[in-house]
């Protein structure tokens, strides 16, 4: 499964067999390399960057690691090894062979899925896009590229798809996702978080914790497709995803260890008395957590859909690990527990499980999340501080579904709109939240050296030592 670099577009799909799936996605190449230098990272185009590019898609040999110029960066197509005699685990073609192709009658929900998919992989770049300005370290800036490449290369796994299987309208859904904008009001991402703004380093660091891991769960849940070239591409896109959410999850933990060293050299607990000493105070961190969290949970969409029952029944989309769960793969008849408001009261309700897929893996990326918390929590343990992060109320600021129309606390209280809007900003970042943490973006990229509101990693990318040049700006 080794990737064959001596074509222009690198691939172990043996590309050069289908000259024209080949020449398609030549001419949508270019495309992509314009789209990068105007809506990729923001004058980065001349800089050599450390960067792990994929040779194999093996587990152990797929990073080798080399200055690469972004925009020369070798993007291809990779799918993880065909599985002989794969056969779809759930829904109604339970038992059947795999699908090699996609089945005319799933053809519209299968291109709606990869559409979706797709569109988050650019999303997230072009909110990034600003984010090399106000580095708080050149090991930051580093990894900060390479979660963007990655992300490009996401979304080559999704056009490669479009076009090898959909023909004319999937190589006109490759180019619409080349056109569409995060935040633009007339031609927007598609899914919500991906139209907020990435202002900042510790919305970056919480973005990767928490929406990158939806992208696992969302990718999880694909690599279990019936439509077994699905199934390989997000196997291998989900050992990219990994760094992703190391990142977010490392960049967390390193702002609070600074905190909490800060506390401890000041003696104090007060919020003000942390920001004058240059660090973030941990109720501001806590509120953007609340924040990044409510709109990630966004992301898995209503908590009762038929798309879901239909993706699902239909073997397009599984829930995670569907292979390592011991029931029917079929769930019909089956129900799960949903939230609803009545009257001032939140109350659980027993619905078709079948319908209830997107919260099922909403409720599993919750559990994953609460993890990670945890972890953050055990810095603040060592430096013998009380303060405990969590994560809020999953009713919490939701746009998405039947809890939308609610007004819920951090709690899970419920409140009238007009409380809630009163009291929001002591639960998500208020504008001046936000121009404290700007008003700490500077940049800082010698090697070695760190911003004063976070501490150095433990170790670096690739045991490099600390102060290693990650990316020569020429
Ligand atoms: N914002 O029946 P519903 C990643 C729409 S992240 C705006 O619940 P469904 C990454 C929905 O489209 C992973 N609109 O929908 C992370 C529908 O619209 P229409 C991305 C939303 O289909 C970091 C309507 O509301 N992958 O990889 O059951 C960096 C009714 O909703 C939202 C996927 O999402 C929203 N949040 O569920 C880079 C996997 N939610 O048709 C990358 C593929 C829902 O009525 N996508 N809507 O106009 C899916 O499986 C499904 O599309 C969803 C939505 C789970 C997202």
């Amino acid at each position: 499964m080794s990737v064959d670099y001596s074509e222009k577009i690198p691939n172990n799909v043996d590309l050069s067999s289908d000259k024209t799936l080949q020449r398609a996605l030549e001419q949508w190449q270019p495309g992509y390399v314009n789209w990068w230098k105007e809506m990729g990272p923001d004058g980065s185009l001349d800089f050599d960057v450390y960067l792990r590019t994929a040779i194999s898609v093996d587990p152990q040999g797929w990073a080798q690691f080399g200055y690469v110029k972004m925009p020369e960066y070798r993007w291809g197509i990779f799918l993880a090894a065909k599985e002989e005699g794969r056969k779809i685990h759930f829904g109604d073609h339970i038992g059947e062979e795999a699908w090699q192709d996609v089945p005319g009658e799933h053809r519209a929900n299968l291109r709606r899925i990869i559409v979706t998919q797709g569109d988050t992989e650019p999303a997230s770049v072009e909110q990034q896009r600003h984010l090399g300005a106000t580095a708080p370290s050149m090991y930051d800036l580093r990894n900060l590229y390479q979660v963007n490449v990655e992300e490009g290369r996401h979304l080559w796994a999704m056009v490669y798809l479009l076009h090898r299987f959909f023909g004319r309208d999937g190589r006109e859904e490759g180019t619409a996702l080349l056109e569409r904008r995060s935040g633009d009001q007339n031609n927007p991402r598609i899914l919500g978080a991906f139209n907020e703004k990435t202002p900042d380093w510790l919305s970056f660091y919480m973005f990767t914790y928490f929406t990158d891991r939806d992208g696992k769960f969302q990718l999880c849940a694909l690599a279990e497709s019936g439509f077994d070239p699905l199934a390989r591409t997000t196997k291998f896109m989900l050992t990219e995803e990994a760094h992703h959410m190391f990142v977010g999850e490392s960049g967390v933990s390193r702002v609070l260890q600074r905190t909490c060293e800060v506390m401890n050299q000041l003696k104090t607990d007060d919020p003000l008395k942390v920001r004058a000493a240059g660090a973030i105070d941990l109720p501001t961190m806590q509120r953007y957590l609340n924040f990044h969290y409510s709109v990630t949970i966004d992301l898995f969409g209503a908590d009762q859909s038929s798309n879901a029952a239909t993706f699902y029944s239909a073997g397009l989309k599984g829930r995670f690990e569907e292979g390592k769960r011991a029931d029917d793969h079929i769930l019909k008849g089956q129900t799960y527990k949903v939230l609803e408001l009545q009257g001032d009261r939140l109350v659980e309700k027993e619905v078709p499980m079948l319908n209830a897929l997107n919260e099922v893996l909403r409720d599993d990326f919750i559990k994953d999340s609460i993890g990670g918390v945890e972890r953050w929590n055990k810095v603040m343990e060592k430096a013998g501080i009380a303060f405990r992060l969590k994560v809020p109320h999953k009713a919490f600021h939701r746009q998405i579904g039947a809890l939308a129309a609610a007004n819920i606390s951090p709690e899970g209280k419920v409140f009238s709109p007009a409380e809630w809007q009163a009291r929001k900003y002591e639960w998500m970042p208020s504008p001046d939240d936000r121009a404290f943490v700007t008003s700490l973006m500077g940049r800082v990229v010698e090697p070695g050296k760190f911003a004063s509101w976070i501490a150095p990693p433990a170790v670096g990318v690739n045991r490099q030592p600390p102060n290693f040049e990650y990316v020569r700006f020429n």
